[in-house]
């Protein structure tokens, strides 16, 4: 018998949703940062196991819409709620459970639900305990998962769950299929999440990355990058001064791009103002939202 099925990621902004969908894939697929509203779009990760195959979502934490930036954030949500077999809905462990469990239960799912308490490093054996005596009133939930992303505590109680409850299926993608996005598309992101580790504050909420070329030569790979912001003194901030920022900025995402693509790298940058773009269609669509 083999089991396959669609297992989506919901929760808070900074439950730890993409440090989940990683250290199950075993790759860094989805950009992390200690700040919230990290993640943007749906990313996908492909687990093909002997007997099971699971596509794992990665989804942007819930949140009220303020721009239609987050509109179509809250669009990819919906559509992962929508083809869910099995839905992760996780918590960060010193988040309210009541809370939590307010939002978890507007979703309406009709599909079965794994309460994932998150970040049990930072608890101690009493506190965790009482965490799951409580989380097991919850009626919704076929099961309450511990686990520390982060530590990786906790995955195989976690897998065994999901495939407990994936439905008997063939597999959807090839066996060597990891995800669904494009080189491009990863490239981008970690200039965006090298935009998180940089500049502070309101910044990286006001920014986007795309890619503009991508070009295969002999011996390295040569991208260009635009970075978007919504004014020019953000601009002025990302290029520094005399362009030690956008250089260090530079550096950095490059060292990051190579090891994912495991090629030499050249990467160029250009800083562009287009105001309110996340309140644009033309500008998010042209952007990839
Ligand atoms: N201590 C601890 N920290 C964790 C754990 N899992 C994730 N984190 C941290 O929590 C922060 C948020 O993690 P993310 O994976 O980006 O969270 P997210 O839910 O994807 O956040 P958004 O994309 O903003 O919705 C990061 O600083 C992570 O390192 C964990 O198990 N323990
Ligand atoms: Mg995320």
């Amino acid at each position: 018998m083999h089991k396959a099925g669609f297992v989506n990621i919901f929760g808070k902004p900074n439950a730890g949703k993409s440090t989940l969908l990683n250290a199950i894939i075993g790759e860094k697929l989805a950009i992390i940062s200690p700040k919230v509203q990290t993640t943007r779009h749906r990313i996908t990760g492909v687990l093909t196991e002997p007997g099971y195959q699971v596509v794992f979502s990665d989804t942007p934490g819930i949140i009220d819409p303020k721009y239609k930036l987050h509109e179509k954030m809250m669009g990819a949500v919906k559509s992962a709620l929508e083809d869910a077999d099995v839905a992760l809905l996780i918590l960060d462990a010193k988040d309210s459970l009541e809370e939590n469990l307010e939002l978890f239960d507007s979703l309406k799912l009709k599909v079965p639900v794994i309460l994932v308490l998150n970040k049990i490093d930072k608890l101690s054996k009493e506190e965790l305990s009482a965490l799951e005596e409580k989380a097991k009133e919850w009626k919704k939930a076929t099961a309450v998962v511990p686990i520390s992303a982060m530590q990786k505590k906790g995955l195989k109680e976690l897998m065994t769950t999901i495939v407990s409850l994936l439905p008997e299926a063939n597999a959807f993608y090839p066996e060597d299929t990891l995800t669904d996005r494009s080189t491009r598309f990863f490239v981008a992101e970690i200039i965006r999440e090298k935009i998180f580790q940089l500049f502070k504050e309101e910044i990286p909420y006001h920014t986007t990355v795309i890619v503009t070329q991508f070009q295969e030569k002999e011996t390295l790979t040569k991208i260009t990058a635009e970075v978007i912001v919504t004014r020019e003194t953000q601009k002025a901030i990302i290029l520094g001064e005399k362009g030690k920022s956008i250089r260090e900025l530079g550096t950095i995402s490059r060292q990051e791009i190579e090891k994912f693509i495991e090629r030499k790298v050249f990467l160029e940058l250009f800083v562009k103002v287009r105001g309110k773009w996340r309140d644009n269609d033309t500008f998010l669509k042209e952007y990839g939202y």
